[in-house]
């Protein structure tokens, strides 16, 4: 028999493409699950589950969704690297409401962090989990933000969160670099299930990767939440291989092309041009 969560779980960002995976996958367990997102719906409500609309710049709406919850999976907000207005109302304002609500509810927090609060760095480095923080855009920077709130949470409140730093979570790999960084949904859904069966988690990082031989990440905390990836990119090698972007900061970097986006340098790193 699965265990089940003791109280609901809320998970945000649920009619996005990661959301709209983990939904039907917990209601399928059998959990309890109060949905949410700024944007309806667009499947089938699983069984067990209910959904309301609403922003994460409304701090009441959030309370109210979060009551009586032991786990707020927190997939909400600016996904992808956006102008620094656009990101500040649902990175920022939206994650303080949800750091309050499990405050409030002492409940724990699964952030979806992501690979690009660490991007640029070069694909050459192989980075622990407490590797110095590089955000390669507004986006990143709101996530490394959100890190930093989860660790003000645990140390002053004591709430728990997991933060993972997803890398390319997509149906399948679809360019090299997602040899290394490739998140498989399956593998994310069950990281999801581990971090809220997880006994404790203090406040932890783990990568979220699948099992890639050329990965660019190394130690985290994934023992403690008892997850282990089951799928790898490996599979996709012969596929994707070669299919690069041909610009050499793109390819220098963890991140990829969103270290280009609005990239001004005018003397570019050493690496890029040895002399
Ligand atoms: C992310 O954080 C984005 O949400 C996703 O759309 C991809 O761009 C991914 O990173 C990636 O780096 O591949």
């Amino acid at each position: 028999m699965t265990e089940t969560p003791a109280k609901p779980v809320l998970l945000t960002g649920a009619s996005g493409a990661l959301g709209r995976q983990i939904a039907p996958y917990l209601a399928a367990l059998g959990w309890t699950l109060r949905l949410t997102d700024i944007a309806p719906f667009p499947d089938a409500l699983p069984k067990g589950s209910s959904f309301t609309r609403a922003d994460l710049n409304d701090g009441v709406a959030i309370l109210r969704l979060a009551e009586g919850c032991g786990m707020i999976l927190h997939f909400g907000g600016v996904s992808v690297e956006r102008p620094f207005e656009e990101v500040l109302g649902p990175n920022i304002r939206g994650l303080y409401h949800i750091y309050e609500a499990a405050r409030r509810e002492g409940a724990r927090v699964l952030f979806a962090s992501s690979n690009h609060s660490i991007g640029f760095h070069e694909r050459s480095e192989k980075l622990d989990a407490d590797c110095q923080f590089m955000p390669d855009g507004y986006y990143g920077l709101s996530k490394m933000y959100a890190e930093g709130m989860a660790r003000l949470y645990w140390h002053k409140h004591g709430v728990e969160s997991v933060l993972v730093r997803i890398g390319s979570c997509f149906p399948e790999p679809t360019e090299e670099r997602m040899l290394s960084t490739w998140l498989s949904y399956g593998d994310l859904c069950r990281l999801c299930e581990r971090a809220t069966l997880a006994r404790r988690t203090g406040c932890c990082v783990i990568w979220g990767a699948s099992n890639n031989s050329r990965t660019f990440w190394g130690r985290d905390a994934r023992a403690l939440i008892g997850w282990t990836p089951q799928d790898s990119a490996d599979a996709y090698a012969s596929r994707v291989q070669g299919r690069t972007s041909g610009d050499p900061v793109v390819e220098l970097y963890q991140g990829g092309a969103y270290t280009r986006i609005d990239y001004t340098r005018t003397a570019p790193p050493e690496k890029l041009f040895p002399v």
